[in-house]
């Protein structure tokens, strides 16, 4: 890596040093915050802090000054932010209340904090903490608050991780804390430790009807190896969640091997459901190369659900606001794609977007893109129409060598949608993310080329491919 580490053009850093997961997501007055774990000394982790941000457009981040330190009651781990509208916590009206969890030497426990003014300075409340862990009890964080409007007058409900398991808890002002019911442990339960959880509701297509969604990071035992985020989708009473998946079936957000701890915005005001992870993994997060700063989120997603043969599924769209970033465009329509040819013959970039729309013959034994390619090395999509799988392949990506799990591929089932594929790429500096079939399935990694790796290639093995569309953009580099 060189001295000056470049940055991502448009994926969210911090300004300097350590993050990792996205903390206390809560739109308020025009802005949308964003609080983050971070280790202001150093690019590994270490004592916890929350970070800030803000952002009116989700596109152009402005780093504020840290928000959250630790205290005599220990670092500060994650959680979410509400804002306290009718004061129920008697801090005062409308005052933005983040939740987190105190670690204090392993023992960890729920407490507040709260902001008069728009997030931008912040008191501890007095009382913390707010929801010790009970006797023993080592694995007890990230308390994901709401508020649930119900039949009656509507009450606070949090839900956070206790090692293998979901706890519920409702209040009626954020102070005094009720258990409401239990997640878990599930049967599949070979996979590692349940962190930073996230539950709302969605419609199934355009309504009226309705699930919950409850999104689960597990820090091991991911499809792709080592952490990733599965959901449940069910109902929520108000008090607990009850999942409807099949006892088996486990659901997994994403393919790849980075987008973990993801959390969603609270208010949205828009009523969308907007969620971002962070883009790394346990197995090698401390490892990446890096000098000056460590870690990036993922691009913020917009979450519905869809109902399809097999039952209904998360789908996850990248949001509107991203258009914002385009800068050159090339369209093609109606090719035919043969092997050795190439497409993009002259295009070359580090950071773009692609949206393809691809008929799915049976002549050709793959196709796909080959991004971010230069002297040795290259990332890979690729499609196999006989298999009906996606690959996700950064074995030949640039930097690996850094830890044994990274040099990896990662597949996902893929079938074609009347006959066609159509694949939503976004390359940055550091990452691909791939949302395939109109969100329907998406792959996320991080990639670590050099920085003049500006190949790129859209090929067929062993026979034609008809391309039906195919809409690339450069997306512009925003300050950061
Ligand atoms: N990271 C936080 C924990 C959480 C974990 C500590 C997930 O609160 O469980 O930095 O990445």
């Amino acid at each position: 890596m060189p001295d000056i580490q470049p940055r991502p053009h448009y994926h969210f850093t911090p300004a300097a040093n350590w993050i990792n997961d996205p903390n206390g997501l809560v739109h308020y007055q025009g802005e949308y915050h964003l609080f983050y774990q971070h280790h202001p000394e150093n690019i590994t982790w270490g004592p916890m802090h929350w970070g800030h941000a803000v952002c009116r457009d989700l596109v152009n981040w402005q780093h504020l000054p840290i928000a959250l330190f630790p205290d005599e009651n220990g670092v500060i781990f994650s959680g979410s932010a509400v804002i306290d509208w009718e004061n129920t916590a008697s801090f005062g009206r409308a005052a933005m209340v983040a939740i987190f969890t105190h670690n204090q030497n392993g023992h960890q426990s729920q407490s507040l904090a709260y902001s008069l003014d728009a997030g931008r300075t912040w008191r501890k409340y007095s009382g913390n903490p707010v929801l010790p862990s009970a006797d023993g009890q080592r694995d007890f964080r990230d308390p994901k608050v709401f508020w649930y409007e119900g039949q009656a007058d509507g009450h606070w409900v949090m839900c956070l991780t206790a090692g293998d398991r979901i706890l519920f808890f409702t209040s009626p002002d954020l102070i005094h804390w009720t258990p409401s019911g239990q997640l878990g442990p599930i049967v599949n339960a070979a996979i590692g430790v349940w962190e930073t959880p996230d539950l709302f509701e969605l419609y199934v297509d355009s309504g009226p009807e309705t699930r919950w969604i409850l999104t689960i990071g597990v820090q091991d035992g991911a499809p792709a190896g080592g952490s990733g985020t599965m959901y449940f989708i069910g109902r929520f009473d108000g008090g607990t969640f009850t999942s409807e998946n099949s006892e088996e079936t486990l659901m997994w957000m994403d393919y790849g091997a980075d987008f973990y701890a993801p959390q969603s915005w609270n208010n949205e005001p828009h009523q969308r459901r907007i969620m971002l992870g962070w883009m790394s993994n346990w197995q090698y997060a401390n490892d990446t190369p890096a000098t000056t700063w460590r870690g990036m989120f993922s691009l913020p997603r917009e979450l519905s659900l869809s109902r399809t043969a097999t039952g209904i599924h998360l789908v996850q769209r990248p949001i509107p606001e991203l258009q914002l970033l385009r800068g050159n465009h090339h369209h093609w329509q109606d090719e035919i794609i043969s092997p050795g040819t190439n497409l993009f013959a002259g295009i070359q970039g580090s950071s773009f977007e692609i949206n393809a729309n691809i008929k799915v013959g049976q002549d050709a034994d793959g196709f796909g893109f080959r991004v971010r390619a230069g002297k040795g090395e290259e990332t890979s999509i690729v499609y196999s129409p006989r298999e009906q799988k996606i690959t996700l392949d950064r074995t030949h990506s640039g930097q690996g060598s850094f830890h044994p799990g990274f040099s990896s591929s990662h597949t996902a089932d893929l079938a074609p949608v009347n006959g066609n594929l159509i694949l939503h790429i976004f390359v940055d500096q550091f990452s691909v993310e791939i949302f395939a079939n109109d969100g329907q399935v998406t792959l996320s990694d991080s990639i670590f080329p050099a920085e003049d790796s500006f190949g790129l290639a859209l090929f067929s093995k062993g026979g034609l491919v008809q391309l039906n569309t195919l809409d690339f953009y450069q997306l512009l580099k925003k300050p950061s």
